[in-house]
């Protein structure tokens, strides 16, 4: 049902590919700094296994998940498996470890809707927050990375759909807008269905990789290496491949009957999902299956006030690259209220 009628770009949007892969290059963050983050994590490590022998700590998020710019916060879950004591509990022990081993701005969130402890690490600069049996983030972290890996265009189109959103201000879940972790979905669904398609849909391939994590099934074909050549039929620029998406959302996706599911690799139907009216604060008016945790819709957060303001960001993006004559800086302009 994905509609495949062919649509022109009326420029030559080739111009400024170039513009765009500078763009990410200044975005991804050196070498060193994945060193320091991984340098945090093993002294963390370390300091904690003198109180709990078995916890560890497993990086999530953009820091691991390869879609992280540079000096972003990075994401810490601490998998622990400690009968005698409550979520609450653990964080408020694990904040007085982290205290008394010299870490800085130690905060125990035990009552916000992701309950985590804050911290600054005065040695490396870098700034954390430690989540409790997160494991699915960790699940997905994992299949965003091996996603990545499979085509450079993936991290080249993210990369520039996150900076965009940010600078518009489309990126927060918290005011009804979208989540990193959504954008980078939409992304792979939308590269899972160019014509030649530029990725596989591995969930849908035969399970390298199994887990089961609170109750989910977890599985996934992880080999990525024998995948590197999977898109290269298809020679679309970054420039072509961003106009593409913004227009998709613009103008072609069919936001009353159509969920982005990457799980299937196509789109599915919320009637489907029974999706199609308001349920306590799930409204449901963009929808975005998470892959394993398949109840939860990643647009829940959008509102009818926020996809009027996301459908608009959308269409001037995708007037922007179609007309502009600088597009590579106009996209990007902040948004000013
Ligand atoms: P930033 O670079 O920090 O903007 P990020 O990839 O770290 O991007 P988020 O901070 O939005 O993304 O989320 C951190 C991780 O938490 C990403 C993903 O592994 C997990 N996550 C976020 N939102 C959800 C969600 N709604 N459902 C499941 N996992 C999620
Ligand atoms: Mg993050």
């Amino acid at each position: 049902r994905i509609q495949r009628r062919h649509i022109q770009c009326r420029r030559d949007i080739d111009f400024f590919a170039p513009n765009l892969i500078a763009i990410f290059e200044s975005l991804v963050p050196a070498d060193e700094e994945i060193a320091k983050q991984r340098q945090l994590i093993n002294s963390l490590n370390k300091l904690i296994s003198r109180e709990w022998p078995h916890a560890r700590l497993h990086l999530y998020g953009s820091c691991a998940n390869s879609f992280g710019v540079s000096n972003s916060d990075i994401d810490v879950c601490l998998s622990i498996d400690d009968k005698e004591l409550g979520k609450a509990e653990i964080l408020l022990k694990l904040a007085e470890i982290l205290e008394a081993g010299n870490l800085q701005n130690v905060q125990a969130l035990t009552r916000a809707r992701v309950p985590i402890v804050k911290m600054m690490d005065p040695e490396t600069g870098l700034s954390c927050d430690i989540c409790i049996n997160n494991l699915l983030a960790v699940v997905n972290t994992k299949l965003l990375k091996d996603y990545a890996m499979i085509d450079p265009r993936l991290r080249q189109l993210a990369f520039i759909v996150k900076h965009w959103a940010k600078s518009r201000r489309v990126n927060e879940t918290y005011q009804g807008t979208l989540s990193s972790y959504a954008y980078v979905i939409m992304c792979i669904h939308f590269l899972q269905n160019r014509r030649p398609a530029i990725l596989p849909c591995l969930q849908a391939m035969e399970a390298t990789y199994v887990v089961r994590v609170d109750n989910i099934d977890c599985a996934f074909f992880d080999d990525v290496d024998k995948l590197h050549a999977f898109g290269a039929r298809n020679r679309e620029s970054i420039s072509r491949l961003l106009w593409a998406f913004f227009h998709y959302w613009a103008y072609q996706h069919d936001y009353t009957a159509d969920v982005v599911s990457i799980r299937t690799g196509t789109l599915i139907s919320k009637h489907s999902k029974d999706w199609t009216r308001r349920i306590g604060n799930d409204r449901h008016l963009i929808c975005i299956e998470d892959p394993f945790e398949t109840s939860h819709d990643l647009g829940r957060v959008v509102d009818k006030f926020t996809i009027k303001i996301l459908r608009e960001e959308f269409e001037r993006a995708a007037n922007i690259l179609q007309y502009d004559s600088n597009p590579s800086v106009t996209l990007f302009e902040p948004y000013v209220p």
